[in-house]
């Protein structure tokens, strides 16, 4: 038998890649490539636009179109080229500070649009490049650079919010998940509307050891235990409190996206509006 591997889309001359031991970004890139390879999509067809952060730094390996924009800003980019020219696959890679602190307005709005990009949103619950500081989806109490004696905001749950901005598509899953998450995503870009997926994904180096996750081993096992599907964790008293993370699909529709209702308006003004 024989199995997507992804390798079509890696440029192995670029390789090693930069990120720590048992970091997210490798397992939900391979991730993503397998999803693309068992699609058919083309290389020349797809455009990646990353963020700024250890996330964004995959696209040194990714051999597809992609655009390093600035950060928080690479859903504005994705929606200009998905506007442009919608036969592409616009495929945003983004941290959670990226794409959900700095660029949560940005989120906001393009689920709103329903714009026809995918979002793959590497949530490793801080600004890893910079050295750990505090985001939009670090949780309640949790120990940052920024919040050393705990976190006394809490955290953005991502998925309930690009729900209500009117997401087609949103799930979250973890950078643990395995074969499901590969599956996830390969929903998320099969919608021809917003997709969004939130991955839960070890920062080992940061995140981690400063919240007794000592090695990286550890942040994997906790990811396990605390991802958890919604049967379970709507039994569970203050289960974000305690840490879980509810993972599944918690949207899937087929609304019209951005460029069918943007197509829908050009066709009646170029008929006078009749
Ligand atoms: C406008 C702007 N503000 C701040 C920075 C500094 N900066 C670079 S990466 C980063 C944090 C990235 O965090 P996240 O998006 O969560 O990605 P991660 O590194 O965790 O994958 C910050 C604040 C910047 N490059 N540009
Ligand atoms: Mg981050």
């Amino acid at each position: 038998m024989t199995y997507a591997t992804g390798h079509k889309y890696i440029n192995f001359a670029a390789l090693p890649h930069i990120s720590c031991a048992g970091c997210g970004n490798g397992t939900i890139a391979g991730a993503l490539l397998r999803a693309y390879e068992e699609l058919g999509f083309e290389r020349k067809g797809i455009v990646m636009v990353m963020g700024i952060g250890c996330s964004g730094t995959v696209d040194r390996f990714i051999d597809v179109n992609s655009l390093h924009s600035t950060h928080g800003r690479a859903l504005t980019f994705a929606t200009g080229i998905k506007a442009a020219n919608p036969k592409l696959n616009v495929v945003c890679f983004l941290g959670d500070g990226d794409g959900a602190t700095i660029g949560g307005n940005h989120l906001i709005h393009a689920a709103r649009r329903n714009m026809g990009i995918t979002v793959i949103l590497v949530n490793n619950l801080n600004y890893g490049m910079t050295g750990g500081q505090v985001s939009g989806t670090t949780p309640l109490n949790a120990i940052t650079i920024t919040t050393q004696f705990g976190n006394p905001e809490q955290g953005f749950d991502l998925c309930e919010l690009v729900k209500a901005a009117g997401a087609n598509f949103v799930a979250r899953e973890t950078a643990v998940g395995g074969i499901r998450l590969k599956n996830r995503i390969k929903e998320a870009l099969q919608n021809p509307g917003f997709s969004f997926m939130d991955i839960i994904s070890p920062c080992t180096t940061l995140f981690g050891p400063r919240n007794k996750l000592k090695k990286p081993v550890d942040m994997l096992n906790w990811l396990k235990e605390k991802a958890i599907p919604a049967s379970k964790y709507d039994q569970i008293e203050n289960a974000a409190q305690q840490g879980y993370f509810k993972i599944g699909v918690f949207k899937n529709e087929n609304n019209p996206s951005y460029n069918e209702r943007y197509e829908a308006v050009r066709k009646l003004a170029a008929a006078g509006g009749e």
